[in-house]
């Protein structure tokens, strides 16, 4: 078994966020490419890897993790001495967590329902993340002052919510509100970005 890691992943999916995410881990990976024109992604043998049949995915030391949200969560503690994640000890490790799956269970979801003009629900208190412009308000004071979710120390969070708001604002699909714009630059400026940006451009 090899400790390299493979990345499964499409150029135009979420797969973005980890190509992001593994340039500022630094440590060496292989990308397969999955053709959605071709149907790769719900072929036999990456359906063994992701039953989903959906990309983003990683194979490390022989195990399986999915979800762009969790990927980036566990290379950032499979990697410590990256720093891209606060130790187990550390306090603010309750904030990277809390915004990371506010990311993944609020802000995505909110976005997408935006995106595709989905009806408000009659019980909207039942909806995980409530109403849009509450979701838009609570993801605003995370990013504020900055410069990132943990103030001056930037970590695995700051890569999977700046893709978030960079593909929402790119899309309209959210706001592009001056929190936003401020905290995408200065995500955005890091070298690894500039490195999978310059990989992957978006056409
Ligand atoms: N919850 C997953 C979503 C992954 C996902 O929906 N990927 C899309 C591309 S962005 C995909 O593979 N779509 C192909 C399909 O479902 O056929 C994550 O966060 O990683």
């Amino acid at each position: 078994m090899t400790d390299n890691i493979v990345f499964y992943t499409n150029p135009m999916s979420r797969g973005r966020i980890v190509h992001w995410m593994l340039e500022e881990v630094g440590a060496p990976y292989r990308t397969e490419l999955l053709s959605f024109d071709k149907n790769e992604h719900k072929a036999p043998a990456y359906l063994a890897i992701n039953p989903m049949g959906k990309v983003p995915a990683i194979v490390h030391r022989g195990v399986v993790v999915t979800e762009a949200a969790a990927i980036c969560a566990y290379l950032a503690d499979a990697f410590p001495k990256t720093g891209l994640a606060p130790a187990l000890d550390d306090p603010a490790r309750g904030t990277y967590l809390r915004w990371m799956f506010f990311g993944a269970g609020c802000i995505e979801p909110a976005i997408m329902d935006r995106m595709f003009e989905r009806p408000a629900p009659s019980r909207p208190a039942s909806l995980g993340y409530g109403s849009y412009d509450d979701t838009l308000n609570a993801l605003e004071k995370a990013v504020s002052p900055g410069p990132f979710v943990l103030g001056a120390r930037f970590s695995a969070v700051d890569v999977y919510l700046a893709s978030q708001i960079g593909w929402g604002m790119q899309t309209k699909a959210l706001e592009a509100r001056p929190a936003f714009q401020r905290y995408s630059a200065s995500c955005t400026e890091r070298p690894a970005f500039q490195r999978f940006s310059a990989a992957a451009p978006m056409d």
